[in-house]
């Protein structure tokens, strides 16, 4: 928070928006971190934002603009306000734990919302090692209708530190953001991936109890690439899904669309339908194409 170049100080300078407090953001610029004020009129910031700053006033600084963004996760809060959580992102690790938690449906969600933010979604199984041989099968044929898609899958344990080099793979030179519903270890594979995460103290000591993540933040791998921290989901309607974005985000539909008896099927109780002859194929997985159901119902109430 310290020592501005004394030349710059009335300069307009670069930074990355690391982590944000309501009034205020981390920007983090050539290694030193500055706590910069909002504006009460100004466009918000959020973590991962590339944003001008400068100072103003002794140890004072101010964000005066935000660079045009790649991308912009958001999700609905109670007041179905989208809500921004995190910019510029290449790739959302969505994190599940072992059955009960595991929600196909919500891992579906996500993955709608990477494919229409044109970003790379990721399937985390984490906590493996609590899981025995009947389980781990189980859990397997869960996420089969995944690889078929194809989408990367890692298997991953925080205490099985090879089982995270997959992901770490994966994951060199992006941005991602790690969401899923608390508690199934988000802030604990940061941790297991970044000596700074450790650093600024993002998950308590082992076997110290629970530490819920409270605010985003990101941090950086050590072989290049960043991992934004999330908050868990505690509420179950993350966005408003219209229909034609539920039909677009399955991506393993698109190769049959066109087979479709009706050239605007919406591959429900239409006849002839060649995505429906697909699932009872066996070639795109029941299980996704029940989501894509649940999807298209509730798009329907929103309307
Ligand atoms: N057995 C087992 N426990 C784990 C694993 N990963 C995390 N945990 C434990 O699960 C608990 C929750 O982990 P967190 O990393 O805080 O979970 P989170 O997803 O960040 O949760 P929120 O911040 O609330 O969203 C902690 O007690 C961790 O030690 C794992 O691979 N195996
Ligand atoms: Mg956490
Ligand atoms: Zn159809």
């Amino acid at each position: 928070m310290h020592n501005v170049n004394e030349n710059n100080h009335t300069g307009n300078r670069r930074g990355l928006v690391i982590s944000y407090f309501g009034n205020s953001v981390a920007v983090e610029a050539e290694g030193a971190v500055y706590q910069c004020h909002l504006r009460r009129n100004q466009e918000l910031p959020v973590v991962g934002d590339e944003v001008i700053w400068r100072e103003e006033g002794q140890e004072s600084y101010i964000v005066v603009s935000i660079l045009p963004r790649r991308s912009l996760l958001t999700r609905g809060d109670s007041r179905k306000k989208a809500k921004p959580i995190a910019a510029n992102l290449d790739a959302l690790v969505i994190v599940m734990a072992p059955p009960p938690i595991f929600s196909a449906y919500l891992v579906d969600r996500y993955v709608a919302a990477a494919e229409l933010l044109s970003i790379q979604p990721i399937i985390v199984l984490n906590k493996t090692d609590l899981m025995n041989e009947a389980a781990q099968k189980a859990a397997d044929a869960l996420l089969d209708s995944y690889r078929a898609v194809p989408y990367p899958v890692v298997l991953s344990s925080i205490y099985r530190p090879l089982s995270l080099n997959d992901l770490t793979a994966v994951l060199a030179q992006k941005t991602a953001v790690l969401v899923g519903p608390s508690g199934v270890g988000k802030s604990s594979i940061i941790a297991s991936l970044s000596e700074e995460a450790i650093r600024v103290g993002t998950v308590s000591e082992k076997g110290a109890g629970k530490h819920t993540t409270t605010a985003t933040r990101l941090y950086h791998l050590p072989g290049g690439g960043r991992l934004i921290d999330s908050p868990g989901v505690r509420e179950f309607t993350l966005w408003t899904v219209t229909k034609e974005e539920a039909l677009k985000s399955f991506k393993e539909f698109t190769p049959y669309t066109s087979a479709c008896k009706f050239r605007d099927c919406q591959h429900l109780a239409e006849p002839d339908c060649a995505v429906k002859k697909a699932v009872q194929l066996g070639k795109i997985s029941a299980k996704r194409y029940e989501s894509y159901q649940l999807l298209m119902k509730e798009a329907e109430k929103k309307r």
